[in-house]
C-alpha cells in the first residue's frame, strides 16, 4: 500500500473500538499519529504498543470534543511538526439510550449532539484550515447506517448521523477545487463498546445487540478507512457503507438463535 507512510494522522475517540483499531492500521501502514480522547491512560497505553509493535511516533492528546470551547485550545497547543495532518479521522462519537423520542431525556440528547455533530464541527473547524494552509490534506468522517435510515427509537442519535452525512457532503462542497478530499465511513453493527456505553454499563444489555450473528470488528472498519486514505490523490472515495453480511438494513438483522 503506497502512500502513507510518515503521514501524520489525527484520530479522535482513538481510545476504544473503531478509532483504536484506525491508529493501529495506520500505525501498520508507517504513519505519525495524534490520538485523541478523553481516557488518557488508555492513549498512553496504545502509544506504547504502536511504539513497540511498529516504532510509531504518537502524541496523546487528551480532548472532550463536547468541550467546543476548549477544542480549539487544546489543538492549537499541538508542538511544533504535529499540526501539519494529512488525514483527520473524525470518529469520536456515541450513542446514549434507545427509548422513544417523548420518553428521552435532554441530558443524553445533548450529549449525542454535542460529541457527534459539534464534536466533528469544532475538531473540523481547526483542522481544515491548516490543511487550506498546506494545499493538502483528508477528511475521514465516521457516519453511521443511521445515517441513512431512521430505526425505532434510534431517533436522536439517527439524526446525529443524518447530520454528519449532511455536513460530510457540505465539507465536499465547500473544499470544492482545493486537493482536500471529504470521506464518509458508514459502518452497520460494528461490536466495539459502543453498546455498552448507549447502554450505560449493562453488558447483558449490549450483548443483545450482536447476538446470533457476526458484527463487523473495528478492525474491519478501520480495514476500510485505511483503504479510502490509501487511495491515489486525484481519488475521493465520498461514502462508503459498510455492513454486516447478516444486517441488511438498520431493522433487517438475520440472527441465528
Ligand atoms: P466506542 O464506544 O468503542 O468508541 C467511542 C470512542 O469515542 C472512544 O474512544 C471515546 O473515547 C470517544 N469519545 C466519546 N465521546 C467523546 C468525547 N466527548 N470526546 C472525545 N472522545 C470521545 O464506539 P465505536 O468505536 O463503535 O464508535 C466510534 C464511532 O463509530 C462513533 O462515531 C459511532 O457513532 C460510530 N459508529 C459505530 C458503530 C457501531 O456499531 N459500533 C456503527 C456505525 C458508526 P473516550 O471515552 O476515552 O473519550
Ligand atoms: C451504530 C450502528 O445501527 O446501532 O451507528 O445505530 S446502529
Amino acid at each position: 500500500m503506497a502512500g502513507l507512510k510518515g503521514r501524520l494522522v489525527l484520530v479522535t475517540g482513538a481510545s476504544s473500538g473503531i478509532g483504536e483499531a484506525t491508529a493501529r492500521a495506520f500505525a501498520r501502514e508507517g504513519a505519525r499519529l495524534i490520538l485523541a480522547a478523553r481516557r488518557m491512560a488508555r492513549l498512553e497505553m496504545l502509544a506504547a504498543e504502536l511504539k513497540e509493535a511498529c516504532d510509531t511516533q504518537s502524541l496523546c492528546v487528551q480532548i472532550d470534543v463536547g468541550q467546543h470551547k476548549t477544542v480549539a485550545t487544546e489543538l492549537e497547543k499541538l508542538p511544533e511538526g504535529w499540526r501539519e495532518i494529512d488525514i483527520l479521522v473524525n470518529n469520536a462519537g456515541l450513542s446514549r439510550g434507545l427509548v422513544r423520542l417523548h420518553e428521552g431525556g435532554f441530558h443524553d440528547w445533548d450529549e449525542m449532539i454535542d460529541t457527534n455533530i459539534k464534536g466533528l464541527l469544532a475538531v473540523s473547524r481547526v483542522v481544515i484550515p491548516w490543511m487550506l494552509g498546506r494545499n493538502r490534506g483528508h477528511i475521514i468522517n465516521i457516519g453511521s447506517i443511521a445515517g441513512h435510515e431512521v430505526y425505532p427509537n434510534g431517533n436522536v442519535y439517527c439524526a446525529t448521523k443524518f447530520a454528519v452525512r449532511a455536513i460530510s457532503r457540505g465539507m465536499k462542497m465547500d473544499l470544492h477545487g482545493t486537493p482536500i478530499r471529504v470521506t464518509s465511513v458508514d459502518p452497520g453493527l460494528a461490536e466495539t463498546e459502543f453498546s455498552l456505553v448507549r447502554f450505560r454499563g449493562n453488558g447483558e444489555r449490549a450483548a443483545q445487540t450482536y447476538k446470533g450473528l457476526k458484527p463487523l470488528t473495528g478492525e474491519d472498519v478501520a480495514e476500510a478507512i485505511v483503504w479510502c486514505a490509501s487511495r491515489p490523490e486525484h481519488v475521493d472515495v465520498t461514502e462508503m457503507v459498510i455492513m454486516p453480511t447478516a444486517q441488511s438494513s438498520t431493522t433487517m438483522v438475520h440472527r441465528e438463535i
